[in-house]
């Protein structure tokens, strides 16, 4: 045993939290993982009957006659919004809060799921008055509200597929994932209101649809959210409030296949252009429901907070619908964490008597520091005793950010599950169920029940505890990716590479301790990088600074590890004019960071920019990027150079402007 699994400190779960929780102490935890492995269909069935309602039940849990094309519950019919507005109003929900919307200037709005019903069906009619039908594809490009929850509410219950776009991303991203999923319609607002300021949907959207290849979009819906001005360019543009006003509050759902598309959702991968992940409906929608009432241990009278964008699948399965589905009530936040102040969170909390709390490891980080630099934003000024459990996404979370998260927070006695999961994933993976497993800062433990995670060797052998490998997971699983749309041959190379086995490969590193077996995630083993929770292909961001064919003859982008990002962006160009220094260096690097943001967003804005005279390349002209990496960092370089063609380079990299 090393030692350092000595000096670990475990935090064994609150016993009162223990007593009443959905799955209470280690015990049932082993047992719902014996249940598992002694029969995996019979435990996902046992579920999928539990938690879905079935229009049609199905009679096969598990099809892999087409690996890796897996099919779950695939004769079995349902619609996701019945799931999760009809089947709570039903069970006499219907007056209950589903949703508190916390505006970004503070502004309460409360809708009921009965309302929520409503608006739904009323926007599902309205879409369908325009042809939208089953099988179409709507990108959803809007700022946090009700509105966005209501537009992916609607897309399902008319078996639509959405496809939510991040606002923060630019009209040239837009554009290509409309392009890609060959969309018929964008429901979008005015403009979103962030930190106090106004910031532009609708306009974008218009640029996007000018930059040309957006031919299958027939309408474009804007909801009102500011009031700014913006162009409505008829018939193709509707206000959404003309588009449902007078529409029915009721509306037939589409009863789709388990295995119908709900969502594409695009994320980096690391060769090329953004992929579609393409998710089910029965199966995601069971692990949306499953973990958010396990992991949560989500209860009939908590407030629920998961501060991520519906851009994200955070956003997707802990807010449009593993909380509706549990007949919850959560919080929606428009805004950001530092506005007005750092202490938004904590005030938030305070305010609404939040008891579940899910954030980002990189927003606990910037508030550290923020309470550091302005001690009036520390969490001990607001009152957080209505706090029960703490949740982290995202990105690995340091132990001295879990233990100020722990201690400042949740006052000592909230267990935080550290949720390790993917946008290809659906749901939860690895965590910890908050009233069974002892808490260990820094690790995300062990296995949600049923989850078969593993590490393996580059020939998908096991290694042993406490020795690092790849994150794999062995079976298939109900919320897995079905595929890449459009390109199923990418899916398979992404993740199901022939040397593993027929394990998912994740793409991230990890290791498992020799005491407990707990997982500890390493980070990506691949060309993606994570910068705030965010993920970026470093190929990307090289083309996307490789198009600025005026200035740029050559780019490299590396991670480099960073305090409060997790990661930061670390670009080296080589331009085609002379190498710029001083004054002008700063201000070519400003240009191409601007440059970036309008190709992607500002999201993927390089922190750093080096110029250099030529790249550090091998004889045969490959890129050496795990020297670029070292020279990112700040540190010497140390490996065998010998391969270099041309090893002066790495000085003048070195420099920083
Ligand atoms: C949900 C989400 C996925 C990547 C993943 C990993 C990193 C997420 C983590 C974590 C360590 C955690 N990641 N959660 N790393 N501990 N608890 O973030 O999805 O945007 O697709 O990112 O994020 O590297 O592979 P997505």
């Amino acid at each position: 045993m090393s030692e350092q699994n000595h000096e670990l400190k475990v935090y064994a779960p609150p016993a009162a939290l223990a007593a009443g929780a959905h799955v209470s102490g280690m015990a049932a935890y082993l047992k719902l993982a014996a249940e598992a492995e002694a029969d995996y269909e019979g435990y996902w069935g046992r579920l999928a009957r539990e938690f879905v309602s079935w229009k049609k039940p199905f009679t096969k849990v598990l099809d892999e006659s087409n690996a890796p094309f897996f099919k779950w519950f695939e004769d079995g019919t349902l619609n996701v919004s019945y799931n999760c507005l009809d089947r709570n109003v039903e069970r006499g929900l219907g007056d209950k809060t589903a949703i508190i919307f916390e505006a970004d200037d503070g502004a309460v709005t409360k809708v009921s799921y009965a309302e929520l019903l409503a608006r739904t069906c009323r926007l599902a009619n309205g879409l369908r008055s325009l042809g939208v039908k089953k099988g179409d594809r709507v990108v959803i490009y809007m700022s946090m509200g009700i509105e966005g929850v209501v537009a992916m509410q609607a897309c399902a219950r008319i078996g639509a597929t959405h496809s939510v776009v991040f606002g923060g991303f630019s009209a040239q991203s837009l554009r290509d994932r409309i392009e890609d999923a060959g969309a018929v319609l964008v429901i979008t607002a005015d403009e979103q209101a962030r930190g106090g300021k106004a910031l532009p949907l609708k306009s974008i959207v218009d640029e996007a649809l000018a930059l040309g290849g957006c031919d299958s979009i027939r309408n474009v819906i804007v909801y009102q959210r500011t009031g700014g001005k913006v162009a409505l360019n008829a018939p193709r543009d509707l206000w959404l409030h003309e588009l449902t006003y007078d529409r029915p509050t009721t509306c037939e759902p589409e009863w789709v296949s388990a295995e119908h598309p709900l969502f594409l959702l695009y994320t980096s991968g690391s060769t090329g252009k953004p992929k579609g992940v393409q998710h089910s409906t029965g199966g995601y929608l069971l692990h949306a429901a499953l973990t958010t009432k396990w992991t949560f241990d989500l209860k009939d009278d908590d407030v629920f907070w998961c501060t991520a964008d519906i851009g994200w699948v955070t956003g997707h399965t802990y807010i449009t619908y593993g909380p509706l589905a549990c007949g919850g009530t959560e919080i929606v936040f428009e805004g950001v964490p530092t506005y007005p102040d750092a202490a938004r969170f904590w005030k938030t909390i305070e305010k609404h008597k939040v008891t579940i709390f899910y954030t980002a490891p990189t927003a606990i980080r910037s508030l550290i520091k923020a309470a550091e630099t302005n001690p009036a934003t520390h969490p001990k000024h607001s009152d957080l005793s209505s706090l029960r459990i703490l949740g982290s996404v995202g990105e690995p979370i340091n132990p001295a950010a879990w233990e100020w998260y722990h201690a400042n927070v949740g006052g000592g006695r909230c267990p935080i599950v550290d949720t390790w999961w993917q946008t290809e994933t659906g749901g939860h993976m690895i965590t910890p169920l908050p009233g069974a497993t002892p808490l260990v800062p820094g690790s995300c433990t062990l296995p949600f029940p049923g989850i078969t995670a593993a590490i393996v060797d580059e020939l998908g052998e096991d290694v042993p505890n406490g020795q690092g490998g790849i994150l794999v997971v062995k079976k298939p699983w109900p919320s897995m990716i079905r595929t890449i749309y459009g390109d199923p041959e990418r899916f398979k190379k992404s993740y199901y590479p022939p040397e593993l086995k027929g394990y998912y490969l994740a793409g991230d590193g990890a290791s498992r301790d020799a005491e407990r077996g707990y997982f500890t995630i390493t980070g990506r083993i691949d060309d993606v990088l994570n910068v705030s929770g965010h993920r970026m292909g470093t190929m990307e961001i090289e083309s996307a600074l490789v198009a600025h064919t005026d200035l740029v003859a050559e780019a490299a982008v590396v991670g480099r590890p960073d305090d409060t990002t997790g990661e930061a962006i670390c670009a080296f160009v080589v331009l085609k004019r002379s190498r710029p220094t001083g004054e002008e260096a700063k201000a070519i690097a400003k240009e191409l960071r601007d440059w970036v943001a309008k190709e992607i967003g500002p999201i993927a804005k390089p922190k750093d920019i080096r110029f250099g005279d030529n790249l550090p390349k091998t004889r045969s002209g490959k890129i050496m990027r795990r020297l670029l990496r070292q020279v990112a960092k700040g540190e010497a370089v140390t490996q065998d150079i010998s391969t270099l063609e041309n090893p002066a380079i790495l000085e003048q990299l070195a420099q920083t402007n």
